[in-house]
């Protein structure tokens, strides 16, 4: 077996046990007038990963694994939104609140919607979360365990916040977990940077970190 060419070391991939995780492409984080915008972050970074996350998908779709999507929201009525989350921080409008693509955050808005060219494709999974980890409150771990799910690959926003939080939820779980480097972005470069180096330190801790065209490679 030849691993995918990753840090600390090659990735021991299973082709058969893979699947691709695209954490929270949705516009509330890429487009002006969302959430991420209302929290005081430049969201043109964001978009700039597009390509490379769309390279990814059609590499797992190419290849017939799994492509799983999530998307960060809540309930219309905001029954699994802790005021704690909500209240959080001082932003311009709040989860719920009414925004120029709908209200902020909720499930069904349009501003909740994944961007159109990362949309999933039918028979493609997608869970709804309401936290920053894909596991707290979801059925990912028992549709990963339905479909023999034991590699992730990891990509979309934001790095430090919902990947990296994934990640380590993963990594607790058993999941042996692959960063694509280039498909995932934060609002801050330095965050990027610092996760991506604290994730595979110490003989990676969290997990692994590869360049995309070493993974697409790799399940070509
Ligand atoms: N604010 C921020 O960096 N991220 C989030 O709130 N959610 C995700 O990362 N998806």
């Amino acid at each position: 077996m030849v691993g995918i060419k990753a840090e600390p070391f090659a990735f021991p991939v299973r082709h058969d046990e893979l699947a691709l995780i695209v954490i929270d492409m949705q516009r509330d984080f890429a487009e002006p007038g969302g959430f991420g915008a209302s929290l005081g972050n430049d969201v043109s970074r964001i978009t700039r990963i597009v390509p490379d996350v769309k390279r990814l998908i059609q590499g797992f779709r190419n290849a017939g694994l799994p492509v799983i999507h999530t998307m960060e929201c809540h309930r219309p009525d905001l029954s699994d939104l802790p005021p704690a989350k909500r209240d959080r921080g001082n932003p311009s409008l709040r989860i719920g609140d009414e925004g120029p693509m709908g209200r902020i955050l909720i499930s069904g808005e349009p501003g909740t919607a994944i961007l159109a060219e990362l949309a999933p494709v039918k028979g493609e999974i997608i869970i709804e979360k309401p936290g920053k980890g894909a596991f707290y409150a979801t059925e990912l771990g028992a549709v990963l365990r339905q479909k023999g799910i034991s590699q992730l690959v990891f990509s979309g926003v934001t790095t430090e916040v919902c990947v990296q939080t994934t990640m380590r939820e993963a990594n607790d779980r058993g999941y042996e977990c692959l960063l694509a480097e280039e498909a995932t972005e934060s609002y801050f470069p330095e965050f990027k940077a610092a996760a991506i180096a604290m994730i595979r330190a110490q003989g990676a801790i969290v997990g692994w970190t590869a360049h995309v065209d070493d993974i697409l490679e790799s399940i070509a």
